[in-house]
């Protein structure tokens, strides 16, 4: 108590004036955050392929080894929300769909979780987008959106 006393007299003039800056240090850090959030939700809105909130409908597990992608055909019903999981199970692979949007490296261990939106029915290929050896090139599928059937 009686510290406390000490330290608010002699501090009296900059003791308050560094409060003021602590405060407004305080609400400019929300400010940023919501700033840079906002940001990157403007890169993501610039994808041709909108992602989504909440779960998915559907979780679909994708193999990268070499040379191949397991399974090479993954069909998606169109306006589902999809969930890929891919994993490496040899070196580094990446997974490319310039039709979607989506280009992830895959790690070994380290499986590359990507959600989409199947918004536009159609066959979007997939190629591994690192070179990882001399089957590269056969490492490729594709995704197909299927049409929503209509009644
Ligand atoms: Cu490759």
């Amino acid at each position: 108590m009686n510290g406390f006393r000490i330290w608010t007299a002699a501090d009296n003039g900059t003791g308050l004036h560094s409060k003021g800056r602590a405060d407004r240090g305080a609400k400019a850090a929300p400010a940023l955050i919501l700033g840079t959030g906002l940001f990157l939700l403007m890169i993501g809105c610039g994808k041709k392929t909108p992602g989504y909130a909440g779960p998915p409908d559907t979780v679909r597990q994708i193999i990268m080894k070499k040379w191949e992608i397991d399974p090479a055909r993954v069909e998606v019903p169109e306006g589902a929300r999809v969930e890929l999981v891919v994993t490496s199970i040899d070196v580094e692979h990446g997974i490319d769909v310039p039709g979607l949007g989506i280009r992830e490296p895959v790690q070994p261990e380290h499986p590359a979780v990507i959600r989409f939106l199947a918004q536009t029915p159609g066959v979007y290929s997939m190629r591994c987008s690192v070179l990882c050896g001399r089957g590269h090139n056969r490492m490729t599928g594709e995704i197909v959106v299927t049409p929503r059937s209509t009644p």
